[in-house]
């Protein structure tokens, strides 16, 4: 079915398995908050895929919450978009068991962040973590969802996502859309400060790896400062040559709205220190009115738990019509 391309069904998530960062930020959040003036959004708060590595009770508690205020804080309206937390919608992980008999086991194990996380977390790998790519492309069947902005590092997901749709309809008759990736040029993988070949993440094992986005001020321009560069002394972008230098020119350059020709030009002839303090400051003054309308969020959590629980119901409306659609056409509905 053609649809209106001003209506579109978007659905996007984070994990709340730790403080979101930057990457997050740049890489998917910003995107969603201008998607929501054309489309249909729905934001979630995947909790069940966060518990795929062990999470202490209480602070799972405090950061699904925290999730929650970070959307509305970077901008997410939930007069225009609906936000809810995963868990407070059962249909995700019904859908996601019926979309587990007719996922591969092969085909889950050719992900690359299951083998990433496998090699990190060795003995504590759980089934969970293996097949919660079958959660998430449950999480965005539900919603029959035309895009799905992310990060580079989900492109890999959303593909499975696209296969296990076209299977179902080629077995059961047309119930899913079959999902389109977002992903932006810029901002798409940022990169750890401590390590710029790989990914910021909030499951890094040092806090020098992120830029969370409710670290202090100073301490934003602390880890800048301390960010692995290279050798060598110019700023200029070069991804394999200059890794580090790149990955700030690229924060710099989505925190400034500056371009990086624009950057690689106002910084020549001058040093590292001196753009790394600029970069510091870019940043900081970036995430200033995020981090001020976050610090009154958090004064009011009721005020957040009802816009989820309203969330919540909202998109509960849509995924029990497409779990009843589902149930109907494999034959366990009676
Ligand atoms: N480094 C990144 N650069 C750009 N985008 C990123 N995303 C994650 N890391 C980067 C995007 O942020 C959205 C939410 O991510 P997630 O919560 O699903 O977690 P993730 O992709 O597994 O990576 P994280 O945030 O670092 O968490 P951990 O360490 O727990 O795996 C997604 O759209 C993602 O692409």
């Amino acid at each position: 079915m053609q649809k209106d391309f001003k209506n579109k069904v978007v659905f996007s998530a984070a994990q709340p398995s730790g403080v979101l960062h930057l990457g997050n930020y740049l890489g998917a959040i910003k995107q969603w908050v201008e998607l929501q003036n054309k489309h249909k959004c729905v934001f979630s708060i995947v909790d069940y895929h966060a518990m795929t590595v062990y999470q202490e009770p209480k602070k799972l508690r405090e950061k699904i919450l925290e999730t929650a205020m970070i959307y509305l804080a970077a901008g997410i309206n939930p007069e225009k978009s609906t936000i809810f937390i995963q868990s407070d919608v059962s249909e995700h992980t019904e859908l996601a068991w019926i979309l587990n008999t007719i996922a591969k086991i092969p085909e889950l194990e050719l992900m690359t962040q299951f083998k990433d996380k496998a090699k990190r977390f060795r003995s504590k790998v759980n089934v969970g973590l293996f097949n919660y790519p079958v959660l998430m492309a449950a999480d965005i069947l539900l919603y029959k969802t035309d895009f799905v902005p992310v990060g580079e590092d989900q492109k890999q997901h959303v593909e499975l996502a696209r296969t296990l749709a076209r299977r179902f309809n080629n077995l059961y008759g047309d119930i899913f859309v079959v999902p389109q990736a977002i992903i932006r040029k810029e901002g798409a993988r940022i990169m750890g400060l401590d390590d710029p070949l790989k990914k910021m993440s909030k499951s890094a094992k040092s806090p020098a790896n992120y830029i969370a986005l409710t670290d202090e001020p100073n301490l934003i321009k602390e880890k800048i400062k301390r960010a692995v560069t290279d050798s060598g002394k110019e700023v200029i972008y070069n991804k394999e040559k200059k890794p580090g230098i790149s990955n700030l020119l690229e924060i710099y350059s989505l925190a400034s709205g500056k371009t990086i020709k624009q950057l690689e030009k106002e910084y020549e002839g001058k040093n590292y220190g001196e753009f790394k303090k600029d970069v510091g400051e870019a940043v900081v003054g970036f995430l200033e009115p995020f981090q001020k309308d976050l610090k009154k969020l958090k004064e009011n959590p009721d005020k957040v738990r009802k816009i989820l629980q309203s969330g919540a119901e909202k998109a509960k409306l849509i995924a029990a019509k497409t779990m009843q659609e589902v149930k109907k056409a494999v034959g366990i509905n009676y």
